[in-house]
Order: C-alpha cells, then structure tokens, then sequence
C-alpha cells in the first residue's frame, strides 16, 4: 500500500508522517518512511539544490529536478519496497508538482501530468491525505520560524492560494484523496488520519 501525504506549507505534514510511523510501530506493522523531494541520494542532492542552495531556475526546469529526482526514488526505494509487500508512507508525491508547478508557478497542467507520469511510471498512490490549512493559519505558523526554511516558504500569500486551491481540485477527482482540517491539534489530526488509514490497512 502506498500512501502520500499533501498540503501547503507548514500544514503539519512531517509532523503527522511522524505520528503515523509511531502508530504503525505500535500496531506492529513495518512502514517505510520517505519524502520528497529526497529518499535517494540524487533526490537528496535536488532537494539541497532547489530548497537550501536556494539554486535560481525556471519553473520548468524546477519541475524537471522534481519529477528526475521523483523518477530515482520510485525506482530505487518505493517500487522495491512494495514489491516486498511493505507499505510505504510518503511526504509529498507527484501531486506536489500539479499544485506548486501547476497552480502555483501556472505550468501547463497537462504538460506537468506527463511529465510526472513517466517519471513515476504510472504508480499512483493508494490514498492520499490532504492537510487542507488556510492561507492565514499558514501565514501565522510561518511566521514563528526565524526565517524562511527554502524558497517556496517566501512566496506571497497568492502563491500559497494557489496551492492550495490547486490541491483542492485535484481531491474533487475523489477516489483516492481524503481531506483532512489542518487545523485540528496535531493529536486530534492523527487520530483522524489514523481512522481513515488502518481500515484500509486492516481490509
Ligand atoms: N515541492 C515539492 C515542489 O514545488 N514540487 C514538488 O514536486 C515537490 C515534491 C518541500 C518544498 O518543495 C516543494 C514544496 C515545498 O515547498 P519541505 O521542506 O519538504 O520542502 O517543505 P514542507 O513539506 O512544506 O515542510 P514544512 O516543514 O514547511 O511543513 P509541514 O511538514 O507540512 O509541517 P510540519 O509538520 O513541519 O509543521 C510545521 C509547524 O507547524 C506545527 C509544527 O510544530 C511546526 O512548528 N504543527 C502544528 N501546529 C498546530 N497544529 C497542528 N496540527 C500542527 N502540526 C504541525
């Protein structure tokens, strides 16, 4: 089973990946934690490039570095750890790129999907979380780091309505998207998380 967690920024997501490994744990069930950009040493290499060398590129090319490094780790980390049967949690997955690239920097979504396609080779998650913030609430947890952490973070409030409205079209396409309110305390987030995840897991 393969599961992705999405949103804006600051809307709790490593915090709730965190949570749900301990509940797995507990549960006695193996996960393998992951993220992107990174899980490999080249998707690792892109994320220092693109969110702490702070590497100034087009939003083509920014869409390119993700979905190479996004081609690596699918090959590399997460088709063979499903192949083993394991499941794998992950901290954003080609969704990220339609809704920063696509809605947020107005990349042709289109153009974004194939890209995206052949660098996951058509391994879709099985459910995606999305932690639904509003733009003020992220403002305000932003706000209490002492500087922006990569480039996106400084982006302006239009940017972050972008994205998130952007993530909010792609979970209309229902199926495998669940909508989750950020807003909740992170306890009360993943015991939302979790009644949504462990039926899936127990079936
Ligand atoms: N990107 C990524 C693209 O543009 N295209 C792509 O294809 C991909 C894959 C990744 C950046 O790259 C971009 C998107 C991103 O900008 P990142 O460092 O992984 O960079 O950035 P984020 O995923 O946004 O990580 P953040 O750390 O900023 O946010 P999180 O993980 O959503 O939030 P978290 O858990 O770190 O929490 C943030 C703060 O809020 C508090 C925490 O204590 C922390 O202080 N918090 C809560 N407060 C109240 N209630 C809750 N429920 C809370 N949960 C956490």
């Amino acid at each position: 089973m393969f599961l992705t967690i999405e949103g804006v920024e600051g809307s709790g997501k490593t915090t709730l990946v965190q949570a749900l490994h301990e509940r797995f744990a507990l549960a006695g069930i193996d996960v393998l934690v992951t993220r992107e950009p990174g899980g490999t040493p080249a998707g690792n290499a892109v994320r220092e490039m693109i969110l702490r060398s702070r590497l100034d590129v087009t939003p083509l090319t920014e869409a390119f570095l993700m979905n190479g490094a996004r081609s690596e780790h699918v090959t590399e980390k997460i088709r063979p750890a499903l192949a083993e049967g394991r499941i794998v949690l992950c901290d954003r997955f080609a969704d990220s790129t339609l809704a920063y690239q696509g809605y947020g920097r107005g990349l042709d979504l289109p153009t974004l999907r194939l890209l995206c396609l052949a660098a996951t080779g058509g391994l879709e998650p099985d459910l995606t979380l999305l932690l639904d913030l509003p733009v003020e609430r992220l403002r305000d947890r932003l706000a209490e780091r002492i500087a922006p952490e990569d480039p996106f973070e400084g982006e302006d409030a239009a940017f972050h309505e972008r994205v998130r409205h952007g993530y909010l079209e792609l979970a209309k396409s229902g199926g495998r998207w669940r909508i989750l309110d950020a807003t909740l305390s992170p306890e009360a987030l993943v015991d939302a998380a979790w009644d949504v995840v462990q039926p899936l897991v127990a079936s």
